[in-house]
């Protein structure tokens, strides 16, 4: 269990009696109140197991009221929470550390308008972000977003961690493309930001203190969101490149000759990429390079997208920058190529134990920290590479080892913390900080600033229900 692992000491929440579930099931029915010990389970472990909660009951509502109704209980009783969304979270937010009380969006799946004029989009939290992508997609528009996890994860766990992924580069982040959200707060109030509107300049913008709070000021109930126009032309390529170096230089060629049609560029070393052809049996449509970049484009003339993707080919082919490589507007070879690069995550999954950091350096010491703790590490780590989106700063490094040991952990961290704040970088990209990195967190925020959170969380949760040991450390 985290608890013991993490030497974390229970909070004096009280413990759920028969008279809780008692009084959950008759908001929900029988069906929708989890507590038989196989069945909540898998609502304990996270995607990574790398934490594991001791919930003896996980909560199914339906309906914001339901939410709301479950909040008021659990406040006025002192039971904790834990919010939860596609369970795809890789900081262990989203599973208890003791035994609060799952509440988990996946039935809240409703889709209520489409502003096809606007590109708005209201929908309930529960919704998992590749059926809202397939849907919007039949009305000629997409999701802002776009993620490895898409096939399990939720909007409402998307807004609550701020969820990047692999477009924000053209789509911007969930701060600009969500337009209004309804959550409900600890109390059971229900807030209604739930407009759809571009611009609604009344006052303090309130929802985006929800967004990317990882459940701890409230439950994101339903969410307003700015869907882009499906792109008429979109251009995959796979390229092998030299070193890292020629990644920086590809990467500011790609923005000035691909300029308002570039829509992601992400990078991975040579062993984030043969790892998961080896591990996931997936096919590399291009051979073995120390570094690999994938360039896309969302444009809306193929003619004219096509040449500027070939000026930039031939280009950077000249110049050595692109070694080899694969350009295709083919919708299947482009998703075996995204495919490759969304399961490098999983690749590390197989066998062993991995360490996950998501951080954000200057481009230009971007992949200083891999070599570094490669020689930190030597042969106690069966792999450490680097990949992510260039774009945004944010590089993903996964260690693996053959099992969880503290010194493992003493080795790296706050080690890489150190080096990231050296940088000037942040110690979570786009993950989020939950459960494994509130004791980080001064390394990216000034007191005052974490004063001001504890202020809010004070205000929002006074009794601390929502998510308890996730992202504000312990005060002492
Ligand atoms: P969960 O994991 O269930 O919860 C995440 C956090 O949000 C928890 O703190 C939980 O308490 C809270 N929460 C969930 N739903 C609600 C709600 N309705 N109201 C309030 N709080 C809520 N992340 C990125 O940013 N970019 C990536 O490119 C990316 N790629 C990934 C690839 C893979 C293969 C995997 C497994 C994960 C990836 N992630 C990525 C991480 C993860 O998918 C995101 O953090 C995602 O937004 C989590 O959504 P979820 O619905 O699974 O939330
Ligand atoms: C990505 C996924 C998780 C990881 O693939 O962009 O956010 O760090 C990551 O392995
Ligand atoms: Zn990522």
């Amino acid at each position: 269990f985290s608890a013991e692992k993490y030497n974390v000491k229970r909070k004096n929440f009280s413990n759920v009696q028969a008279a809780d579930v008692s009084y959950f099931q008759s908001i929900l029915g029988n069906d929708r109140v989890l507590t038989d010990r196989d069945e909540v389970l898998p609502f304990n472990i996270d995607w990574i197991r790398n934490c594991r909660g001791q919930s003896q009951v996980v909560l199914k509502p339906k309906t914001t009221q339901e939410v709301s109704e479950i909040l008021a209980y659990c406040n006025k009783k002192r039971l904790a929470v834990c919010p939860q969304g596609g369970n795809t979270g890789l900081v262990g937010g989203s599973v208890p550390v003791y035994d609060e009380i799952v509440i988990n969006l996946m039935l809240m799946d409703k889709i209520i308008t489409l502003d096809e004029i606007s590109g708005a989009l209201v929908c309930e939290a529960g919704c998992v972000l590749e059926n809202l992508d397939n849907y919007v997609r039949g009305h000629n528009l997409i999701m802002p977003l776009d993620l490895g996890a898409k096939g399990s994860c939720q909007i409402g766990g998307n807004v609550s961690t701020n969820a990047g992924g692999l477009r924000l580069l053209r789509y911007g982040n969930l701060h600009g493309s969500v337009l209004g959200l309804e959550a409900v707060k600890a109390d059971g109030t229900v807030i209604d930001c739930l407009r759809s509107l571009k611009k609604d300049n009344t006052g303090y913008h309130l929802k985006h203190l929800f967004i990317g709070s990882e459940g701890t000021l409230g439950i994101v109930t339903k969410v307003a969101i700015h869907c882009p126009v499906l792109p008429k032309a979109a251009t995959l390529g796979f390229f092998g490149i030299k070193n890292f170096e020629n990644i920086l230089e590809l990467y500011k060629s790609a923005k000035s000759s691909l300029g308002e049609i570039l829509s992601a560029f992400e990078m991975a070393d040579n062993l984030a990429i043969t790892q998961t052809v080896k591990n996931l049996n997936l096919p590399n449509p291009i051979s073995d390079y120390p570094f690999y970049a994938l360039v896309e484009t969302h444009g809306s003339n193929e003619v004219h997208d096509g040449e500027k993707l070939s000026n930039f080919l031939n280009k950077e082919m000249e110049s050595g920058l692109i070694m080899d490589g694969t350009v295709t507007s083919d919708p299947a070879k482009m998703q075996t190529i995204w495919n490759l690069r969304e399961s490098i995550a999983a690749s590390s999954l197989v066998g062993g134990y991995v360490f996950k950091y998501d951080v954000s350096i200057p481009q230009k010491h971007y992949y200083d920290i891999v070599p570094m703790l490669k020689q930190r590490l030597g042969d106690k780590a069966s792999a450490v590479f680097g990949y992510g989106h260039i774009g945004d700063g944010n590089i993903h490094i996964n260690i693996s080892v053959p099992q969880y040991t503290k010194e493992v952990v003493s080795l790296i961290e706050p080690f890489i913390f150190e080096e990231v704040s050296k940088l000037k970088g942040s110690i979570s990209a786009e993950h989020g900080i939950g459960f494994r990195k509130p004791q980080f967190i001064h390394y990216s925020k000034e007191p005052s600033a974490l004063g001001l959170m504890r202020d809010l969380k004070q205000l929002m949760d006074p009794n601390g229900i929502l998510n308890p040991y996730k992202v504000l450390p312990e005060t002492n």
